[in-house]
């Protein structure tokens, strides 16, 4: 059944890269077909990522310890580029005596710790660490690329593939796991990035990109994010919709798809794809229609066949659609659909830990 659904999609077949031999190694795949995708996708739709450049590091402790169980730490980065310079405060709290532990990178909406979306406590309780940054800090969610980060690299009005407020954010996570990478507490085999929604989109952007991410837990991000837009379901959100109202998420030659998804070399398969053979957790909500929950199923079943390379499952499902109540986390591709709303839940928070656990246990 899942076969005729896809079918229903017409998906650009993830392993034909025009110009070149099909793929049917994994080999070929990390020749030729992952370097094909990652370039179509930033230039078609997120935008170039800008340079790296390294910033100065400043920690500072913070008292609040939350009854004893987590340090807390504030991290600042301070870029510094053509004279201008920008710093980014983020913030660090793992159980106490962490050595090793895994970790999520988290790009929030909100600045607040704990958030609605962020169960700080929760999370330290699971034996996460938390490594968390407010999007509005990185740059802000507007059109203004005078701002934050974005004012460090932009020139000039923007044009073709310049970088959209997402690979920003994404580009932000980076920065995070080098710092990471330098702190006993992480597990460098177990850090991942985890976001909702704009960033969901963001955070699935930053695993697909940066391989050092062992996973990405990318709740309820719909169109542009996990969902597929060929074909999309009655009620979802369409690139039309999103770049009416948010065009700078993404670079301008995104624009060109407006009513127009059939001619995408891409869709969003292709972004998940990228993500093989690590771990990808995709969550929805049933009430979450403009998100469309079917599409971004879809896109899992679409994007299986990249882990199946490496000798690995995949997305691992009944031959169905799914239904509420569902959670598939046997294959490297997890998915669940959960009740309520479109939200960043406890619920949310308790399927992704579990299901990070099942493949750190292995
Ligand atoms: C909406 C957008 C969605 C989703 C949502 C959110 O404006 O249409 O794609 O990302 O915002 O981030 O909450």
């Amino acid at each position: 059944m899942l076969e005729k659904e896809l079918a229903k999609r017409s998906l650009p077949d993830l392993f034909c890269v025009p110009g070149k031999k099909t793929v049917t190694t994994k080999d070929d795949w990390e020749s030729i077909a992952r370097p094909y995708w990652r370039r179509i996708l930033l230039q078609e739709e997120y935008g170039m990522l800008p340079p790296v450049i390294e910033p100065e590091i400043c920690v500072k402790a913070n008292a609040i310890n939350f009854a004893g169980k987590a340090m807390w730490e504030e991290v600042s980065f301070k870029f510094k580029r053509n004279g201008k310079e920008h710093t980014v405060p983020a913030q660090l709290i793992y159980p106490k005596g962490a050595k090793g532990c895994p970790f999520f990178v988290y790009l929030d909406f909100y600045p607040e710790i704990p958030s609605i979306y962020l169960p700080v406590e929760e999370i330290i309780d699971g034996g996460f660490g938390i490594f968390t940054v407010c999007h509005k800090d990185v740059t802000k969610d507007n059109g203004d690329f005078t701002d934050g980060l974005a004012g460090l690299f932009r020139e000039g009005d923007r044009t073709f593939d310049d970088t959209g407020k997402i690979a920003y954010w994404a580009y932000m996570t980076s920065r995070m796991m080098d710092y990471l990478l330098t702190r006993e507490e992480a597990d460098k085999n177990a850090i991942g990035v985890a976001g909702h929604s704009r960033y969901g989109k963001a955070v699935l952007l930053a695993a697909a990109l940066d391989e050092r991410f062992s996973f990405v837990c990318s709740n309820e991000s719909g169109c542009s994010g996990a969902a597929l837009s060929r074909n999309r379901c009655k009620g979802a959100e369409a690139i039309r919709d999103i770049c009416g109202a948010v065009p700078y998420w993404f670079c301008p030659n995104y624009l060109k798809y407006v009513d127009n998804e059939d001619k995408q070399p891409f869709d969003q398969h292709c972004l998940l794809a990228l993500v093989a053979p690590r771990r990808a957790y995709i969550g929805t909500a049933v009430e979450d229609i403009w998100g469309d929950t079917e599409s971004q199923f879809l896109s899992c079943v679409a994007a299986s066949k990249a882990w199946n390379l490496y000798g690995k499952a995949g997305f691992v499902s009944p031959d169905r659609l799914p239904v509420c109540g569902d959670v598939f986390t046997d294959g490297e591709i997890g998915f669940h659909l959960r009740a309520g709303e479109h939200f960043l839940s406890r619920l949310d928070w308790q399927i992704y830990m579990q299901s990070v656990r099942k493949f750190l246990d292995k």
